[in-house]
This record gives structure tokens, sequence and C-alpha cells, in this order.
């Protein structure tokens, strides 16, 4: 396809119908209220298109801050903005990816779609029959072929790691060499209006995590390799955001440490060049040690953010979770051995294997462990997110109950799988007993903000209404 004028691009965000915080603005937590958040996605690939097609225009519509500004504006409009229409999901918003790219055909646009769902679900995006280009890894390349082939620069053919409606299963893509990336550049992108939202920016500095967890989604997006970005491009970025008025940033790494020296430089580098930001990490708990603590702590890092998922040595091995039981004891004492940092530790509740023996004693971990003011937990329920292997073995073994297939809820806020090591009972008598366990955990632990503290009511009808369909 060939185009006789100046191509424009269109990103339009998704809504998120469950967002997991309320409204947490000047809270020490380093989220975003209603979820409104500026995706790293949109920023990293506008930046990267500019630099090899400064003919192509992005425009870039955050919809999610119209509607929580009271704005709404409707796609059938937005969708005009561009010839082509870009959008990224996760999973509980793939529904309203699907509404994005539907307004879009109906338009007559062109469609590009990427993220953490298409990577894992692209042949059910084909069959939606309104994506024209399905991203399934890395962007950056992607978007710069799909480009190139629609202004009729390159061939029409299949492009690595884009799934199209010929190509349903494509070729993976080579892996970006981060060093050769542009600094991510926030001109243009309404960063004010989202910093009334955003307590925090956030940054990637690393890509992928070579841990083998068999739950996780975020770090098999970049299969199991682990890249990191030149140290002086994420300072830069850091004081950019600085500049630009954010306080409080979040390296939103799978996990930041897995290359201590790398680590020891940026975060070095951090310390002597930090213009008075505060920083959140994520790192696997055995990663962490007192010399990088230290280093830390004179960056500005003061959240650290691990996984323990269960303190049953069996549940972490059913995980694939390699993860000892002295580190997760070493991890919890090296971070709260420093007055000023906070320890914000991850769990995730129903595993598969987990016996109602194992998920009490959790529970009771977690609530002790929760007690202390500088702990910030998250609890999670198991989430089966469709199309990963994880999801494919739990149906494979009848390894459980999947009570809904309605992608809205699959946040890990709702339980919506029961594991078989669980169904002792009756799964109505399993739900009210796992989500008597999620209450009571939550009620006691610090999240100490309006989060989604408890399963919301209309969940538990839309179950029923299943069970009556069935
Ligand atoms: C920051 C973050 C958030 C932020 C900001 C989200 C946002 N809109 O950007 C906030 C706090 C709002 C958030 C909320 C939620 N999040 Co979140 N979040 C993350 C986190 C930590 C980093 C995401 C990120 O910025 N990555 C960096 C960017 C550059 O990567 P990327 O988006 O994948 O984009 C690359 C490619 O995918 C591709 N690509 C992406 N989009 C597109 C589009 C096109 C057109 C193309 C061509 C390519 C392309 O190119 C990019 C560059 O290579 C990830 C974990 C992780 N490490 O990825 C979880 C993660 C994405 N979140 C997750 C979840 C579950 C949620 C929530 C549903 C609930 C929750 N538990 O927090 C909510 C609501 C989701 C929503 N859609 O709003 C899960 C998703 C799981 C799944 N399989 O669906 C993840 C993977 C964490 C996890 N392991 O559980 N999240
Ligand atoms: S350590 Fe964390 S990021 Fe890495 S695979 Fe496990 S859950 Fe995913």
């Amino acid at each position: 396809m060939r185009m006789n004028h100046q191509l424009s691009l269109v990103w339009i965000d998704t809504l998120c119908e469950y967002p997991i915080y309320g409204e947490i603005a000047n809270t020490p937590l380093y989220n975003s209220s209603h979820d409104v958040s500026l995706p790293l996605a949109a920023v990293y690939l506008s930046t990267f298109l500019s630099r090899h097609r400064p003919d192509i225009t992005f425009k870039y519509h955050p919809r999610r801050l119209y509607e929580a500004d009271g704005v709404p504006r409707p796609l059938a409009e937005l969708v005009h903005d561009g010839d082509v229409v870009l959008t990224s999901c996760s999973t509980a918003d793939s529904l309203d990816a699907q509404r994005i790219l539907s307004a879009a055909k109906e338009a007559g646009k062109i469609t590009v779609i990427g993220g953490i769902y298409p990577r894992f679900c692209h042949t059910t995006i084909v069959d939606w029959g309104t994506a024209d280009y399905i991203c399934t890894g890395e962007g950056e390349m992607a978007l710069l072929a799909i480009v190139d082939q629609i202004t009729g620069r390159s061939e029409l053919r299949s492009i690595a790691g884009v799934a199209t409606s010929h190509v349903p299963r494509p070729a993976s893509a080579k892996l970006i060499d981060l060093s050769a990336l542009p600094d991510p550049d926030y001109e243009g992108f309404p960063l004010k209006s989202f910093a009334t939202y955003m307590n925090s920016a956030y940054i990637l500095a690393t890509r992928g995590c070579p841990a083998p967890c068999h739950f996780c989604t975020s770090a098999r997006l970049y299969g199991y390799s682990y890249r990191m970005r030149p140290v002086a491009s994420v300072v830069r970025e850091v004081n950019d955001l600085y500049e630009r008025g954010f306080r409080k940033i979040t390296l939103a790494d799978d996990t930041v440490l897995v290359d201590h020296s790398w680590a020891t430089e940026l975060f070095t580098e951090l310390s002597n060049h930090n213009p008075g930001v505060r920083l959140k990490i994520r790192a696997r708990a055995d990663e962490l040690t007192a010399e990088m603590i230290r280093i830390m702590v004179d960056a500005g890092v003061e959240v650290v953010q691990f996984g323990v998922e269960s303190i049953q040595l069996s549940t972490r091995l059913s995980m694939h979770k390699r993860l000892e039981q002295e580190s997760i004891q070493r991890a919890f004492d090296l971070v709260l051995s420093t007055d000023s940092l906070c320890a914000n530790p991850l769990y995730m509740l129903a595993y598969p294997g987990e016996t109602w023996e194992d998920l009490d004693a959790n529970c009771a971990y977690i609530k002790e462990r929760g007690a202390d003011r500088r702990v910030i937990t998250y609890i999670s329920f198991t989430t089966p997110y469709p199309g990963t292997g994880f999801s494919r073995t739990i149906r494979r073994s009848g390894g459980g109950v999947v009570l809904t297939k309605d992608l809205k809820y699959y946040t890990n806020k709702f339980p919506v799988f029961i594991p078989a090591s669980l169904l002792t009972m009756s799964v109505d008598q399993a739900l009210n007993d796992l989500v008597a366990r999620f209450n009571d955990v939550a009620e006691c632990v610090n999240q100490s903000f309006p989060t989604q503290r408890r399963v919301p009511q209309e969940f538990f009808d839309e179950i029923k209404i299943h069970h009556v369909d069935a």
C-alpha cells in the first residue's frame, strides 16, 4: 500500500474497568490514582519512530486521562486523527482495545496493536478481524517495519514478531540492542496533566528476566533474555523527568539487579547525579545484598519491591520460583534494617498445588510481616492469563476450575481460578473460604490506602450467572 501524503499515526489508550488503586494522590505510594498512567510504550515507540521516520506524525490520545478528568471523548471521533490507529493492552483491558480497533476499522483506518496481551493471544486477536498488524514482542523494529511497509518503502512480506491474518504465527523477532535506542523523548506528552494522577513516573532501564517462574507473563515478553540500557541514558531520563516535575520515579523493570556490576554503576551514577528524586525499584529477593542496599539508598531508593509469592517452599517449587527460605528472610532483614527504606513484598494466593494448610500458613506470614508500617503488602490471586504456558498446563492437567473467562476480571485482584488442591469442598464453598482469607489479610496489612481491598460484589453476581447459564 502506498500513501501519497505524509503518514499520520494516532495512539489511543485503553480504559481500565477495575483499576487497582482509587484516589491515592499525595500518599507515599508510588502508584497511580485510578491506574491513570502514561504508557511507556507510546513514549519509547514514538521516540524511536521520530528518529528513523521523521516524516511520519504521531498523535497521542490519553483516553484514560480524559475519562478521569471528566471529559471523555468518543472513540469514533479520536480514530479520525490518524491514518493508522495504534493501541496497546494487557489482558484486563483487552476488551477495550477490541473496541478501539473496531471503531478504527469502521472509519476505514489501518490498525496496529501490541503489548502483553497480544504477546500471548495474537491468534485470538487475528480472530477479532479488526487488527491489521499485531506486535507480539518488542515494538521498536516491528513498528518501523510496519510503517515502512504501509508507506511502500519495503515489500509486503511477513515481518518477524508481527502477526497478521495471513501470518497468524510469525517468526520471533531479533532482540534489540538497547544501546542503539535513542533516549525517550517526552516532548508533546501531557505530563503535567498525568502528574495529577501519577504519584510516580516510570522508567524501563532493563528488559527481561532470566528466572523461570511459571506464572510470570511480563518477563516472557523478552523471552529469557536480560538486557540493560546504557547507564548514562537512564540517568538522563531521571533528570529529564525531574525537570518535567516528577519527584518520584519507579524503575518498572522486572528486576533491576540481575547484573550487579551494571546496577552498581547505575546507582553510583544516580547518587552523584540525582537531582532530587526518590526511587522505587523491583528486584528478586535473592539478588539483594547489604552492599547493593547501601548503594541504592545513596542513590535515592526508598521502596524495594520483591516477590515472595508464598512462604511455603512447596508452593514456590511448584511455581518454579527458585527462591530459598533464607533469601526471603534476608531480603526483609536487609531492607528493614535501613530506616529510610520500605519493603514491598508481593504474594500470590491459590496457586496450583497449594493446600488449605499452605494457604493459612502463607496468610499468617503475610499478616505478621505486614504489621510493620514499613512493609507495603501486595496480595494477588493466581491468574491463568490466556495464551500462556501456565494456563495451558492447568487446562491439560485438570489443575483447577476457571470461574470466569471474562477478561475484565483478569487484574489479579479477582479469584478467577481455584486450584484443584483447594477443591476439597464445593467450588462455591472454596471460593467463599478463599475470599474470606483474602479479605481478612487485606484488612490487617498495611496496604493503607483505598485500593481494591475487597472483591467487588458484581464479580460474585456474574459467577452465579455463569453457573446458571452452564
Ligand atoms: C508500569 C505498569 C503499570 C502502570 C502503567 C501501565 C501503562 N498504561 O503503561 C499501571 C500502574 C497503571 C499499571 C496498571 C495495571 N497493570 Co501493570 N504493569 C506495569 C509494568 C510494571 C511495566 C509496564 C511498562 O511500562 N513496560 C515498559 C513498556 C515499554 O513495555 P510494554 O508496554 O510491554 O511495550 C513494549 C512491547 O510490549 C511493545 N508494545 C507495547 N504496546 C505496543 C503497541 C504497538 C502499536 C506496538 C507496535 C508495540 C507495542 O513495544 C514496547 C517496547 O518494546 C508491567 C510489568 C512489566 N515489567 O512489563 C505491569 C503489567 C503490564 N501490569 C499488569 C497488570 C495486571 C496491571 C493491572 C491490570 C493490575 C495490576 N495488578 O497492576 C493494572 C491495569 C492495567 C491497565 N491496562 O491499565 C500485568 C499484566 C499481566 C497480563 N498478562 O495482562 C503486568 C505484566 C505485571 C504482572 N506481571 O502482573 N501497570
Ligand atoms: S523473578 Fe519476577 S520477573 Fe523474573 S520470571 Fe520470576 S516473577 Fe517474572
